[in-house]
């Protein structure tokens, strides 16, 4: 007898067959703090141009990108060096994802150089290797400027041709919900979200459950999925169904979208075996996710996974859902502009050449406008009438409130 003949079957199998890849200084920053934080069962592989940030981090398996084009330093905020670069090393990137890897996590911050333009070359290797490839990328702060955020958007929008579902991190809502906080940590906050979302996601895969989800149905919900959103709750105690369903719903990557336009839903509930899950509360967990979610989910699978390194009592509950049309998932957000500030942007789903200009020849202070971002047919349409995503007119927690309050549910 081996010591794999005590390993339940399909744990095995599951072995790092999950790679972790930060691209440009963000990425790489969230991926060694995934490292130092250890998530079982996953491979980490950092690359970017600037060498001295790649040196700096603990993770083994690094790529210096473009070392020829960009000799060891950034890019200077170009997405097309960036691009260039993972172009000039992408047989050494392939080395990376072949083999035994089936999950492929590209993590980075847009608007840069490195990540914006390297991420989408990295992940278009990984999607022709047949692998599910998931992107989670953070989005910049408005005072980061238009020009960044169009880098970011643009960025957005090729990497989402070459990736099964992209996760997006907005930095601004980390600003104005920690805004008492320093700029580092509110940083960390989205960093801190990062990585919920990729570690929910991963366990999912890796954990084998009484009742398991396994990379099957992670490849079914996520596979060509648009946008996807990872929220996890832990609590103990008497209403720890409850209490582990609200968190999850609230966890900030969760908490502005509306469930109800969900396609597909991964639910995985984990719980120490010294205090096991009680029939109740398992009904009670889906019957509140299912108020949610109002019932628009196609598909949904529900996984029990017992973990011992949870506290006795305690239980956590992660939702992953996808299938949102990437149309109205923005990020969106209001801000304003001076006649100081008009800029031309190029909306390139148009005709290529359609070309909208904020703020010209109108005279007064200040003009006020909502701009819908990362719209893939209306690339920063603009204008005073222009609405915030339908997402976030209610979310989730507050439906049900309302549809409990009308006595529906
Ligand atoms: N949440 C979070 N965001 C970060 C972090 N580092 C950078 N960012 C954001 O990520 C975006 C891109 O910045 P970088 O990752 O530094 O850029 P890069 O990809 O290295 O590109 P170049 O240096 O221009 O080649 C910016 O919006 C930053 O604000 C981080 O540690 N955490
Ligand atoms: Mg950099």
């Amino acid at each position: 007898m081996t010591v794999t003949d005590f390993i339940p079957e399909g744990i095995l199998d599951n072995m790092s067959n999950i790679k972790i890849i930060g691209v440009g200084g963000c990425g790489c920053n969230a991926v060694t703090r995934l490292y130092n934080e250890g998530i079982k069962d996953v491979e980490y592989l950092i690359c970017n141009t600037d060498r001295k940030n790649l040196m700096a981090s603990p993770v083994p398996d690094k790529i210096q990108l473009g070392s020829a084009l960009t000799s060891g330093l950034g890019t200077g905020m170009d997405p097309e060096k960036g691009r260039n670069a993972a172009l000039e090393s992408l047989e050494e990137i392939k080395k990376y994802i072949g083999d035994n890897i089936k999950v492929v996590f590209i993590t980075a911050g847009m608007g840069g150089g490195t990540g914006t333009g390297a991420a989408p070359v990295i992940a278009k290797a990984a999607k022709e290797a047949g692998l599910l490839t998931l992107g989670i990328v953070t989005y910049p702060t408005n005072n980061e400027g238009l020009e960044f955020l169009q880098k970011a958007y643009e960025g957005i929008e090729e990497l989402s041709r070459y990736t099964d579902s992209i996760t997006i991190v907005d930095n601004q809502k980390m600003y104005d919900y920690y805004g008492d906080l320093t700029i580092q940590e509110a940083y960390k906050k989205a960093d801190d979200i990062l990585s919920t979302a990729v570690k929910g996601i991963s366990e999912i895969i890796t954990s084998t459950g009484f009742i398991g989800v396994d990379l099957n149905d992670v490849k079914v919900v996520m596979r060509d999925s648009g946008m996807a959103l990872v929220g996890t709750g832990r609590a103990s105690g008497e209403n720890r169904a409850r209490e582990a369903v609200e968190k999850a719903l609230t966890s900030p990557l969760l908490k502005d979208f509306d469930l109800n336009t969900a396609k597909n839903l991964l639910i995985n509930i984990v719980y120490n075996n010294n205090s096991s899950l009680l029939a109740a509360e398992d009904t009670l967990i889906l019957d509140l996710i299912r108020e949610s979610t109002g019932g628009g989910v196609i598909k949904q699978k529900r996984g029990l996974t017992v973990d011992n390194s949870l506290e006795e009592g305690e239980i956590s509950v992660t939702i992953l859902a996808t299938g949102f049309k990437v149309n109205n998932t923005p990020p969106a957000r209001t801000r304003s502009y001076s006649n100081a500030d008009t800029v031309e942007l190029i909306d390139s789903t148009a005709d290529g050449s359609g070309t909208i200009t904020l703020s010209t020849g109108i005279t007064g202070d200040f003009q006020e406008g909502s701009i819908r971002e990362l719209d893939t047919r209306n690339i920063f349409s603009y204008g005073p009438d222009c609405n915030i995503s339908d997402m976030e007119n209610e979310t989730a927690l507050a439906r049900r409130e309302r549809l409990r309050k009308e006595g529906k549910i």
